[in-house]
């Protein structure tokens, strides 16, 4: 294996680029950078200029994707996908997916022009929070060509739909077909923060993902009557935020009375919002997880139907949708063996982990093999400024993703592509 040179000093310029990006914000104070913002051009200009640096050619799909492709040693040779989202959550930590996409930057470094068997592409992808346009994974969706119509109309709460947020940056909703990946992908790899305590919690630097949780998002609606706080009897009201919060400790009970399901009522939007006026309404987000598939869409199908009961005993009306029905995906067997081999090359003890975070590898999962390594979350805490990780976990990271290159380089199983592999 090629030894890494450096990885003290490539792993801070990797925690120094995370914190440049990090204040390319919508906000004054604190990260969001959300589809398509302004701050994201900001953000392709800088990845942009370093992976250039390193030897790649750069382009950006129709769905906002910064996209660089690093040559394989003979052209028309398969290519491996790597990289992690770089759109924000609001008031974000600065390493959530853009850790990710420049730990594979600084792996396109480290192989100091060395081509291998196969291409690199680095993918930046656009959107995976879901924050703009409540559905997540708009960016990795175009590559597997699920960027379809009704994702294109959906709208923010300006009003302005995905297509016109495409159309503002500068492209062209009609190309986005061009961004689907090509039957020459082998994989996907991506580098994440673990964003929980169990790594942590095993004293260990880095984890093998074997699966991600899926995931079920939903938006509930309460409508009740407006009326004057202090004239209106109690028995005589029907308050939207009441029975919202009679709602949302029954979910919370629910989750903690059902294992590895967790519930989380992260919105909530009161109509008209003044404080001598009976709530008329009140808007809801649900977001469910679970590892199990029927345990999810049983306990979302059963909490909509006690929002339902909760509306009618207090005489409201009830609407719900759902925004996302994300099954579990499973990570490639194969690769993830080969990340838990080159974890043991450095030095390190593998250990596999489910996430409960989603990922753009359970999209990219429809159409090739993904894997995922974690990188230990100090303190488990991500979706927030104090979200960190470890210099010494990102330098292992890089020894790995080194050692996990070689690997597959050498590996005529993951040259052949899956299907030889299953039917080798
Ligand atoms: O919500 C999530 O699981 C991820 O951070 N998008
Ligand atoms: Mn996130
Ligand atoms: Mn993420």
């Amino acid at each position: 294996m090629h030894t890494l040179s450096n990885p003290q000093i490539r792993a801070q310029e990797i925690l120094a680029r995370c914190r440049k990006l990090a204040a390319y914000s919508e906000d004054a104070c604190g990260t969001r950078r959300t589809f398509l913002s302004p701050p994201m051009r900001d953000c392709h200009r800088e990845i942009a200029k370093w992976l250039k640096a390193a030897g790649a050619e750069l382009t950006v799909d129709a769905a906002g994707n910064l996209r660089a492709f690093y040559a394989a040693s003979q052209s028309a040779a398969p290519r491996l996908l790597l990289g992690s989202h770089i759109d924000t959550v609001p008031n974000a930590g600065a390493y959530d997916g853009v850790l990710g996409v420049l730990i594979a930057v600084a792996l396109l470094e480290a192989l100091e022009t060395r081509r291998l068997p196969f291409a690199i592409e680095v993918v930046a992808f656009s959107e995976e929070e879901g924050v703009r346009f409540g559905k997540p994974f708009l960016g990795s969706r175009a590559l597997v060509g699920k960027l379809d119509e009704s994702l294109l109309d959906s709208r923010d709460a300006n009003g302005i739909s995905v297509r016109a947020a495409i159309e503002n940056f500068g492209l062209n909703p009609s190309e986005i077909p061009r961004a689907v990946l090509g039957d020459d992908t082998l994989a996907y790899l991506e580098f994440h923060i673990e964003q929980g305590p169990v790594l942590e919690s095993l004293g260990l630097p880095l984890g093998v993902v074997e699966a991600i949780v899926g995931q079920t998002r939903m938006e509930f609606v309460f409508a009740g009557r407006a009326n004057h706080a202090g004239t209106t009897p109690m028995h005589l009201r029907h308050d939207a935020i009441a029975a919202a919060a009679e709602w949302i400790v029954a979910v919370e009970r629910t989750a903690r009375n059902l294992p590895g399901l967790v519930a989380t009522v992260g919105q909530i939007e009161a109509k008209p919002g003044a404080v001598n006026v009976i709530a008329a309404e009140a808007r809801l987000s649900l977001d469910l997880r679970h590892a199990s598939d029927t345990i999810r869409k049983e306990s979302a199908a059963g909490l909509a139907r006690l929002a339902g009961d909760i509306a009618a005993a207090r005489g409201l009306s009830l609407q719900h949708c759902v925004l996302l029905n994300q099954n579990a995906v499973a990570m490639d067997p194969f690769l993830a063996a080969q990340i838990e081999e080159a974890i043991r090359n450095s030095d390190c003890k593998p250990h596999r982990i489910v996430s409960g975070a989603g990922h753009d590898a359970m999209t990219l999962a429809e159409k090739i093999p993904v894997a995922m390594i974690f990188l230990r979350s100090p303190g488990g805490i991500s979706h927030d400024p104090a979200e960190s990780v470890e210099l010494d976990d990102v330098a292992k990271a890089l020894q790995c993703g080194l050692h996990l290159l070689d690997q597959l380089a050498a590996s005529r199983e993951f040259l052949m592509g899956r299907e030889a592999r299953k039917n080798a």
